[in-house]
Formats: C-alpha cells, structure tokens, sequence
C-alpha cells in the first residue's frame, strides 16, 4: 500500500451496491477506511459528488486531500495504491490470457454497472418496494413487475454468457475474484433478497450458473463481512431513494 496516501474515507452508504462493490475491494485488499454515512442528495454527499451521487472516495497524498468520484475510477485507484490481493491481472502484463482477463473484466464492470443496475434496481428492487411500502396485493405487483422481468432475464442470459460461468469457471471473469464479480454482484444480491430473485436462487435457478455463483460469493469473507445493513440483510431504505 502507498504510504503518502492516508485518510481513506469512503461517503455512501451500506446497502447503496456501488459503494458496497468499492468496501469489497477496500476491504479484500485490507485497506483501511471510514465510512462516512451520505445518502445520494444530500448535503454530505453533494460536497463531494458534483452529480450527487454516492460513493465518493477522499483520502490525503502528502496530507494534501483529494476526491474521487465514479466506481470504475475509484477501483481503479484502489488497484494502483495496493499490489496486494490483486483483483484484476497487471495493467501493464504482455500475456495475452492476461490482456485477456483484463478485457472480460472492464466489460463486465461496465455491464455490471448501466444495462445490469439499470434492470435490477429502479425497475424491479425500487418497484417492488415502494408497492410493498404502499401495501399493494402481492398478485398486482407480480403483476406490475412482469416487463420489468422479462428485459432482466434477458439481461441475465447475456450476462451468464459473457461471463467465464460459460466455460464452468468459478468467477464471472475466470478462476479468481475480480472487480467484475464485485461489480455484479451487489445488485444481485438485492435482488436475491426480494421473490423476484428466485431466477438466480438455488439449484433450480432459471440462471443456475449465476445462482451457483452467487452462493459462491456469499461464502466469501468480504462479502459476509459488508452484508449488514443491506437489503439483503432484511434492512429497507427509509425513502426508498438508492
Ligand atoms: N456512475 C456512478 C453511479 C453511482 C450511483 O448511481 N449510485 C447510486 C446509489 S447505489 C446513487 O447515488 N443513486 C442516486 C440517484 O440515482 O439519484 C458510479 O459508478 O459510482
């Protein structure tokens, strides 16, 4: 780890999936952070995220502080401050397997990040939950989210063929955790936490590799250690705002 750099904290949120993906990989590569607790729109995370968005990460080089904001930014920081428990290969390899990986990697951090949450949170995990608030019959928002799921399995079948789950590799982006799979899975995860899910629940999942995927995640360390205070976790947003 980068000595100069001090004073990671990371403004977001628990059960936000982009700020859990960025504590995944501060928390796979034992950097040490607080957690200062924003809400997207808010004064706190306004501060720091000219888009009011959350996370934003802040940290001190040479005791001069700094602000980064977008996900795909910030791991890519987290990358070059700590070589230690590698989630992607060298930027820099000449191995074309390498080259490779690297490719599968940021396709997948992209994918995970617009057509994967674009189908998974606003559509589906927010609906549903704002039905649910509003204490809508079960067989009308079954009935509300059904578009809504069809364009998520369809998301889903591209997802699993893209990723290296195809070729039976343990990780969407081959034998080893990457950033692709700390990207992915967040959303997935709520959405394993609402009857929608089901498709990517146990053995005889609609998307069983996916499902197999997501069991292997939730036996990982980082991952049982950032659950709290998720959607997962049985906790609910107070205004439904992610
Ligand atoms: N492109 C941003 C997206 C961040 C994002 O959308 N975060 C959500 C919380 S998980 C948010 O702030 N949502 C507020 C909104 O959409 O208005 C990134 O990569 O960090």
């Amino acid at each position: 780890m980068l000595k100069q750099i001090t004073n990671i904290e990371l403004v977001g949120v628990p059960f936000s999936t982009f700020t859990r993906t960025i504590r995944l990989g501060l928390e796979q590569k034992s950097i040490a952070y607080e957690l200062t607790l924003a809400l997207p729109h808010t004064d706190v995370a306004n501060k720091y995220h000219p888009f009011e968005r959350i996370p934003s990460l802040n940290f001190e080089y040479n005791g001069q502080k700094r602000t980064i904001i977008e996900s795909a930014a910030i791991a890519n920081f987290i990358d070059s401050i700590c070589s230690e428990n590698v989630l992607r290969p060298s930027r820099s390899s000449t191995n074309f397997n390498d080259i490779s990986t690297n490719i599968l990697i940021d396709e997948l951090i992209s994918i995970g990040s617009t057509y994967l949450f674009d189908t998974v949170e606003p559509p589906i995990v927010k609906t549903r939950l704002r039905l649910e608030k509003d204490r809508v019959e079960e067989n009308e928002i079954v009935s509300s989210l059904s578009k809504p799921i069809e364009q998520l399995y369809d998301i889903l079948t591209k997802l699993e063929q893209r990723s290296a789950l195809q070729q039976n590799q343990n990780y969407l982006a081959g034998d080893r955790l990457t950033w692709a799979d700390l990207f992915c899975y967040p959303a997935l995860a709520d959405l394993r936490a609402i009857p929608e899910g089901q498709c990517i629940r146990n053995q005889s999942a609609r998307f069983p590799k996916l499902a197999a995927w997501m069991d292997r995640m939730e036996s990982i360390e980082i991952v049982k250690q950032t659950m709290k205070d998720t959607l997962q976790d049985g906790w609910r947003p107070p205004a439904l705002r992610l």
